[in-house]
């Protein structure tokens, strides 16, 4: 399925957005699971390489720099080579025009016929569907059938074998119609007699649109059929058919698009409503599941927001009780406490917790001032000393309680920094264990 594709991309995504530092291996780590996913899509592995490493060598250089926004410049930077990919936005002319739609067996032919023919009808044109498929015997009961459901006007001519001929009388004895599209036999395989047919009727119908219609599931192929048509009949575009049911619909609009096929519209589904103008924009919108590139941008700003930890303080530096009181003292000065919990990660911490600790800070603030230089830096020292803990006690006129309570908490914010470098998931521990009551 063709969700899968949007899925990895989307899960691969997901997990760079919400990695606490973006770093070289976060991007090695994403440009490699986007290769495993358009691969998988069908997509030619050489096209796949072009444009991860151009993903790759932009986002490096984002890296670089070391922007905030480097998350949302590398999603758009994806987003972006996605769009480049699958190819470009077509806008149909609502005009009076002749349609002739070509392929091979199955791949969608006579029912495009008819979902293409509501789509101009719903557009104000006055449509006709002709059955030009003089090969495969119940052709013209199917058009036939799919224009009464659709209320479009149908010509055929059950028993004629000449496709030529049916399109001259069709010609001749319909006129006021705006839109005229032929539906045409298709074959196994683009042959002489294949191509003779459509040159036939290419030269009595003298159609504006030649379309060519792809079956999504024959994935990278589509970019050598729609060649090989275009070679041999001349074609103006192509639409991809079935790219709901297709795991390779990817595969197909990327090898249309490097062959240069103009994709016009694509099918998503059986019935008859299932038909839009092909745009990648949308195409790489829907695959990831955002209405546009902004609402993308703006979910992954809220992701970051969510897990901003000051990385870059907090990871390789080590923490003492000296960086330990610096942060206390810093959040003193900025005011709330909150800022505290923040840079280690938790935000949400409830108001109350909060100005309860203000007091316990206060106390901390006072048994750190009554340790030596060197306890500090080693608060494993004190740990293992009773008679450090009374000294320091005594001297900030705290109980010994106090002095292990403040040993317990740093300890734990020690771990819990620790777990920053490695785990994502220990925010939530930390607002657990808060919850809990875990205070200063
Ligand atoms: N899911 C899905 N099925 C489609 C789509 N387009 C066509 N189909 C189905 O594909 C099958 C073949 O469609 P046709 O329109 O008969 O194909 P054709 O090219 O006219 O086939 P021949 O005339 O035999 O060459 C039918 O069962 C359609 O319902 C689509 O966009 N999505
Ligand atoms: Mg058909």
């Amino acid at each position: 399925m063709e969700f899968n594709l949007g899925r990895r991309i989307r899960k691969a995504i997901s997990t760079f957005t919400g990695k606490a530092l973006i770093d070289e291996k976060a991007i090695k780590e994403i440009v490699k699971e986007l290769q495993r996913a358009l691969i998988s899509a069908d997509v030619d592995v050489h096209l796949v390489l072009k444009i991860t490493k151009e993903i790759e060598k932009d986002a490096m250089e984002i890296e670089k720099r070391r922007e905030l926004d480097a998350r949302e410049q590398i999603v758009k930077i994806i987003y972006d080579k996605l769009v480049e990919l699958l190819g470009e936005r077509y806008e149909p002319e609502i005009r009076k025009k002749k349609i002739l739609l070509l392929g091979l067996y199955g791949s969608g032919k006579t029912t495009t016929a008819a979902k293409l023919g509501k789509f101009y009808k719903t557009r104000g044109l006055k449509v006709t569907l002709v059955c030009a498929d003089v090969d495969r015997p119940a052709a013209y009961e199917q058009l036939k059938q799919l224009c009464s459901k659709a209320g479009l006007s149908f010509y055929g001519e059950k028993d004629n074998k000449n496709a030529r001929e049916i399109v001259k009388h069709a010609m001749e004895k319909l006129d006021g119609f705006d839109v005229l599209i032929v539906d045409s036999s298709g074959r196994s395989g683009l042959d002489d007699v294949l191509i003779d047919e459509l040159k036939q009727i290419n030269e009595e119908l003298s159609p504006d649109e030649r379309i060519l219609v792809l079956s999504a599931d024959i994935g990278q192929v589509a970019g050598k059929q729609a060649k090989a048509f275009n070679d041999s009949v001349g074609v103006n575009g192509i639409i991809i058919t079935k790219a709901d049911g297709s795991a390779k619909a990817g595969g197909a609009l990327s090898a249309a698009n490097a062959a240069n096929a103009k994709v016009m519209f694509i099918g998503t589904g059986e019935r008859i409503e299932d038909l839009r103008p092909y745009d990648s924009k949308k195409y790489v919108a829907r695959l990831l599941g955002f209405p546009d590139l902004e609402s993308l941008i703006e979910k992954v700003k809220n992701i970051e927001q969510e897990s901003q930890i000051d990385a870059t303080k907090m990871i390789g530096e080590k923490l003492t009780m000296k960086t330990f009181m610096e942060q206390l003292k810093a959040a003193k000065k900025m005011g709330p406490l909150k800022d505290v919990f923040s840079m280690m990660g938790a935000p949400d911490v409830p108001e109350e917790l909060v100005s309860q600790s203000e007091e316990r800070m206060k106390k901390f603030e006072s048994i750190i001032n009554s340790m030596t230089e060197y306890e500090r830096e080693n608060p494993d020292a004190i740990r293992k000393s009773a008679s450090r803990i009374k000294r320091i006690a005594l001297g900030s006129g705290c109980d010994v309680s106090d002095v292990k309570e403040l040993l317990r908490q740093f300890d734990m914010i020690n771990k819990m920094m620790h777990g920053f470098k490695t785990d994502r998931g220990m925010r939530k521990r930390i607002e657990r264990m808060l919850k809990k009551g875990f205070k200063f």
